[in-house]
């Protein structure tokens, strides 16, 4: 197991768009297993493989108290189910310290595969329904901060360029 690092707005490398997964193999869920270290670690409750530099079609998820509901996502897309949107405040591994309101659809049916490779569909509403949007956002190089004004979304990129020059 391994930690990896993870990418942080407003790195370019978190616009490329990922690509679909062919085949579910161990050295694929080798990356899974490094990914749950990873965002168990950090801690977070999404991390896109995107995050992590790997421009493949996968998420991984967990949204217990005691990490004990571990999620896989390979290859995942969403239906939405209603009109109604409803608002959470966000936040991102890759955007840390900063979390804004966003709006999306309710209700989505969300179709993937797990790690043996089998396909499953699920319906999700809540936390659910928003964390799987907000990582399937990331496959396709988009960000949370994108929902944002340009105002907050160039302060919020001012303030993490300052903290990167100051690491380095
Ligand atoms: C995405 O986000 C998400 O700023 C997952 O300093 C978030 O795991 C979907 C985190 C909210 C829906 C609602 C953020 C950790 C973790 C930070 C995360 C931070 C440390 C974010
Ligand atoms: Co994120």
């Amino acid at each position: 197991m391994a930690i990896l690092n993870i990418l942080e707005f407003p790195d370019p490398r978190l616009r490329t768009k990922a690509k679909p997964v062919e085949v579910v193999d161990d050295a694929l869920r080798q990356l899974i297993d490094d990914m749950f270290e990873t965002m168990y670690a950090a801690p977070g409750i999404g991390l896109a493989a995107s995050q992590v530099n790997v421009h493949k079609r996968l998420v991984v998820m967990d949204l217990s108290e005691d990490n004990s509901e571990p999620l896989v996502f390979i290859n995942p897309e969403f239906t939405v189910l209603t009109d109604e949107l409803e608002q959470y405040q966000e936040g991102c591994l890759s955007v840390p310290g900063f979390y804004e309101n966003v709006e999306r659809p309710q209700k989505v049916r969300i179709n993937a595969l797990d790690r043996n490779g089998e396909a499953f569909e699920l319906i999700a509403e809540g936390l659910l329904a928003v964390c799987i949007q907000h990582e399937c956002d990331h496959l396709n190089g988009k960000l949370f901060v994108d929902y944002l004004s340009t105002l907050k979304r160039d302060r919020i990129k001012k303030k993490l360029e300052k903290q990167h020059r100051q690491q380095a």
